[in-house]
Formats: structure tokens, C-alpha cells, sequence
């Protein structure tokens, strides 16, 4: 009898466990590059009027906003290793762009397979090396290229006619449509390049938004007074740092005569050489994109020429010309998210997938007269996250928590239902989503940047705490004689950071407790001293 209990109890697991599988969550995960929460309409910021996200707006309606959402180092390698390890750079090994990625170390990918989950990856990844823990993968090398983008693939390196943003969303879709197999929940990650500097957008939206003057942030003309050096030092103004011919397509015949000059040599030597990266954009595309391109650019631009701007009048221009292309990039994103969307929708995908959209960090869209990322300010500091997953999310809901993007990894795996490793260092936000913020929830954050004297835009090292309401940043390794400077912000009074309090008598004993957080957190997180 007791045998045939058994038997009967292995029977019915034996029945239940595949249907237990296929209940467990499917995760698309959407990421771009560089999108900043005020080009996000959903974030209701200055830019929302231009709607240049109304997909992403659906999925906030239709799901949660994550207000207080971070990074954990803001650029782009480093905050990519942070979501596949969920550890912080210090511990993942990439501080920088430059330092290479160990992808012999445990990421969540690989323990999602161990856990029955499919993987697929399509896009920018920005981790040089062979990417592991993926069943499917096809990645831009580098930072990829806009137009005819180059993808890494199992077969070797394949070149693509057209614009990345729509190859990536189909490259993801087909693996959705054809290439997964439907007995198995799966982890797809669409990684866009867009909307990165240069910020190219597709053909067909070279002129949207031509008619409209685009609002200016209050500190576009920010002269970083009371603020430290590292503000003073950085190269990366919309008005000394940011080029015409590159980042702002304004390019002279002499100049496009220079540059195919360049370009003619190398391929006289290199037969198979193509014109890559931001100086190589405009000469990449075909004869016929190249015809769109000027008949959209070369009247605006020859306008802009007549008028011999100066002084702040050509910082404005330089903005509205910035933010133009910059939307029209994340136009083209968004509408990628509206098609994945509508085939889960289709396919009733949509009950059992949870849609999320985030960036790999925040940007200057020139606040601060800044475009770029890297500061511990809030613009860079924090990232969009939208979650959708009907049912545990409320449909419209906004999370005010501090999360950050160490959270990612234990999220996926806490999703899947898979076993956490005690090394990872964020906590899943699946409760979050249900609306049940556990009682021990993390009260302040950790922060490093360390991309200096190398790498682009001379942003000064630093580390940093921050609580909802207050932010201590220590600048280290400066031209001040010990080398260190201190800033200091009252979120709630000072919310775009413009007053630099850290001489503040009144805000003393607050310095002092964020000091102390600060060195509580490198003991949480295991991180080094750094000097
Ligand atoms: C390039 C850009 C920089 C940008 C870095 C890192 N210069 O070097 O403006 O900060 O990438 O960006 S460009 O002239 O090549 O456009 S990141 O997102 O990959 O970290
Ligand atoms: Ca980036």
C-alpha cells in the first residue's frame, strides 16, 4: 500500500512540476543606452509635452514607475557588469569602460539556465569577450554603430543593412517568434544602443519636432559657483565640449571632403575597411540614406550657418539641436517597446511576462549645461526603471523606494523562483512590485565613479552616500592639497543641486551622520578605501 502511495505521489509531481515550470514568470528586459528619466513623458518632466515616449508611458499606466531607481557607478561597462553580476564594481572588477570583464565570474544569466530558464541577449553590451550564460546571443561590438551596424554572432561577425534601433527589436522579436522553444519560461534582454552619443536618429524622423522650441533646463547657464573643482573641470558642456560636425551634424563640404580623403586612404589599404564609430556615422551610410540625411540636415544646417551664432545664443542652438536628435533616438526605442508589447499582447504572452524598461545610467540633457553622465547628480545617478507584470503589479503605481541597480540580478533570480547566492549584494524588488516594502529596506546608497585621468570628459574620482533627502559626495585625488573635496545637498530644499551645503553650519551633524553612513556602507559592501 505504502508503495503504491508513492507511486500515486511521484505520478502527480511527475504531472505537476512541467506545469509548475510554465507558470513561472517569462522576463523581456528592455535597456538602452544613456536615456535619461526626463526624456521619459511618464516622469512628467519639462519634455513631456513632445511625447517622446508613448510606449513607455503605456507601460508605466499599465504598470509600476520606480521614482528613486540608481546606479551604483554611472557609465556604461561598469553599470552593465553590475547588472549581470549584482555586485558593485569593486567586487565585479570593472571599475571603468576601459578595464577588462572577467565572464568567467557568476552572473545571473548562467543561474537562470541552471534554473530551466532560456536566455537571449540582442544589442550593446559593452563587455569585451565572449558573453556566457546566454542560449542565444547576437551583440554590437564596442559601442556598435548606428546605420549598417555590425553583430557579433555564434557564426562570427555579420553586417546589417539598416538602423540598429529597429534591427535590434526584430533581431528580438524573431528569437520570441522562431527561435525559442515554448515549453520553457525565458529571460530575453533587448539592449539598444540608442540613444548614445552621436545620437542618430532613424531616417524617418530626421525632422520631427523641427517646428518646436524645446524647454531649457533653469541651469543651463549653471556657473558652478559653491560647487568643488570636479564641476569646474569637467569637459562636458554643451558649450566647449559638444562639436558641430560630430555630435550636432553640421558639417561643411570642406569637412566631408577631408574625411572621405581619410577614409579613401584607409581603404586603399583595407579593402574591406568601413567608416565606424562617431566620426564615421554620416560616411557609413548608403548613397540613398546619405540623400535623406542632407536633404533633412543641409537646410537647417546652411540657416544655422547664415546666422553666425555666439555666446549663449549658440549654446541654444547647440541644445535644441542636441535634444532634437537625442529625442528622436529614444523615439525610435520607444517604438520598438510599442511592438514587443503589442506581439506578447497577441501571442496572450503578456499575462505571464514581466516587461521592464530601464537605462544603463542617467544623462545631462543640459542641466547643469552639461550633456554626458558620470556625476553623482541625480540626472546621471538615477536611472528609469518601469516594471509591468499583471499580475502582482497595480496598473499605474509608483514605487518611492531606494532601489538600485545591484537589485537587478536578485530580482531576475527571485522571479525564477531560483536559489539566491549569498554573494550577491542587492535585494529582490519583487517585493516591491506587490506593494510590500519589507520593514529592513535599505535606507541610503553607495556610490563610485573612477574613470580618471583616462577615459572621456575628466570628471574627477569619487564616492558618495545618499539618503532620500540627502547626498554627501568626496571628490578624492584632486589638484586641493590633500587631494579631497566635499559636497553636500538637501534633496528637498535644493532638489537640482545647485548649492554646494558642505560649509553649511546647520547641516554639521547631518555631515557628520553621512560620514559615518558612508564608512558603514563600505563595510556592508566590502569596499576598499579609496584615495
Ligand atoms: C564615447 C563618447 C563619450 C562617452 C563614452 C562612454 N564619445 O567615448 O561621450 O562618454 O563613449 O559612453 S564619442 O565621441 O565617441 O561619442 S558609455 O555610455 O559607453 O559609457
Ligand atoms: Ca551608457
Amino acid at each position: 500500500m505504502k508503495n503504491c502511495l508513492t507511486k500515486v505521489a511521484m505520478l502527480l509531481l511527475f504531472l505537476i512540476l512541467p506545469s509548475m515550470a510554465n507558470e513561472r514568470p517569462n522576463i523581456v528586459f528592455i535597456f538602452s543606452d544613456d536615456h535619461a528619466f526626463q526624456a521619459i513623458g511618464a516622469y512628467g518632466s519639462r519634455l513631456k509635452d513632445m511625447d517622446p515616449t508613448p510606449n513607455i508611458d503605456k507601460l508605466a499606466a499599465e504598470g509600476m514607475r520606480f521614482d528613486r531607481f540608481y546606479v551604483g557607478n554611472s557609465i556604461c561597462a561598469p553599470s552593465r557588469a553590475t547588472l549581470l553580476t549584482g555586485k558593485h564594481s569593486h567586487l565585479n572588477g570593472k571599475l571603468d569602460n576601459k578595464g577588462s570583464f572577467n565572464h568567467d565570474q557568476q552572473t545571473f544569466p548562467k543561474l537562470l539556465q541552471k534554473a530551466g530558464y532560456q536566455t537571449a541577449i540582442v544589442g550593446k553590451t559593452h563587455l569585451a569577450g565572449k558573453i556566457q550564460g546566454f542560449d542565444y546571443w547576437e551583440t554590437l561590438p564596442g559601442q556598435g554603430n548606428y546605420y549598417q551596424p555590425d553583430f557579433d554572432t555564434e557564426e562570427g561577425r555579420k553586417t546589417y543593412e539598416g538602423y540598429v534601433t529597429d534591427i535590434t527589436t526584430d533581431k528580438s522579436l524573431d528569437w520570441l517568434k522562431n527561435k525559442r522553444k515554448s515549453d520553457k519560461p525565458f529571460m530575453l534582454m533587448i539592449h539598444q544602443k540608442a540613444p548614445h552619443r552621436s545620437w542618430c536618429p532613424p531616417l524617418d524622423l530626421l525632422t520631427k519636432w523641427d517646428d518646436i522650441t524645446v524647454p531649457e533646463p533653469d541651469s543651463l547657464f549653471d556657473d558652478y559657483n559653491t560647487r568643488t573643482t570636479a564641476a569646474h573641470k569637467q569637459d562636458m558642456s554643451i558649450e566647449v565640449t559638444m562639436n558641430l560636425p560630430n555630435d550636432l551634424k553640421v558639417k561643411t563640404p570642406e569637412h566631408n571632403a577631408l574625411m572621405e580623403a581619410k577614409f579613401a586612404k584607409i581603404k586603399s589599404r583595407n579593402k574591406n575597411y568601413r567608416p565606424s564609430g562617431e566620426r564615421g556615422i554620416y560616411y557609413r551610410m548608403t548613397p540613398e540614406q546619405r540623400k535623406v540625411w542632407d536633404a533633412a540636415y543641409n537646410p537647417k544646417n546652411q540657416k544655422f550657418l547664415d546666422a553666425k551664432l555666439t555666446g549663449k545664443d549658440l549654446v541654444r542652438w547647440k541644445y535644441q539641436r542636441y535634444m532634437k536628435d537625442y529625442l528622436r533616438c529614444i523615439y525610435a526605442v520607444d517604438q520598438g517597446v510599442g511592438k514587443v508589447m503589442d506581439y506578447l499582447k497577441e501571442q496572450g504572452l503578456d499575462k505571464n511576462t514581466i516587461v521592464m524598461y530601464s537605462s544603463d545610467q542617467g544623462f545631462y540633457l543640459g542641466e547643469h549645461g552639461w550633456f554626458d553622465k558620470r556625476f553623482m547628480y541625480e540626472e546621471s545617478f538615477r536611472t528609469p526603471l518601469v516594471v509591468k507584470w499583471p499580475a502582482k503589479i497595480k496598473a499605474g503605481s509608483v514605487n518611492t523606494d531606494l532601489a538600485q541597480n545591484i537589485d537587478f540580478a536578485t530580482t531576475f533570480l527571485d522571479l525564477a523562483g531560483a536559489e539566491i547566492p549569498a554573494d550577491l549584494q542587492g535585494r529582490s524588488m519583487v517585493p516591491l512590485f506587490k506593494g510590500e516594502k519589507p520593514a529592513d529596506w535599505r535606507k541610503s546608497l553607495y556610490y563610485t565613479y573612477y574613470e580618471y585621468p583616462h577615459g572621456s570628459h575628466s570628471v574627477r574620482k569619487h564616492e558618495g552616500v545618499s539618503t532620500k533627502r540627502y547626498k554627501l559626495i568626496r571628490f578624492y585625488g584632486t589638484d586641493v592639497p590633500n587631494g579631497e573635496e566635499w559636497e553636500f545637498y538637501d534633496l528637498e530644499t535644493d532638489p537640482k543641486e545647485m548649492n554646494n551645503s558642505f560649509n553649511n553650519p546647520e547641516y554639521a551633524s547631518k555631515i557628520k551622520e553621512l560620514k559615518a553612513e558612508l564608512q558603514n556602507l563600505r563595510v556592508k559592501y566590502k569596499a576598499p578605501e579609496l584615495k
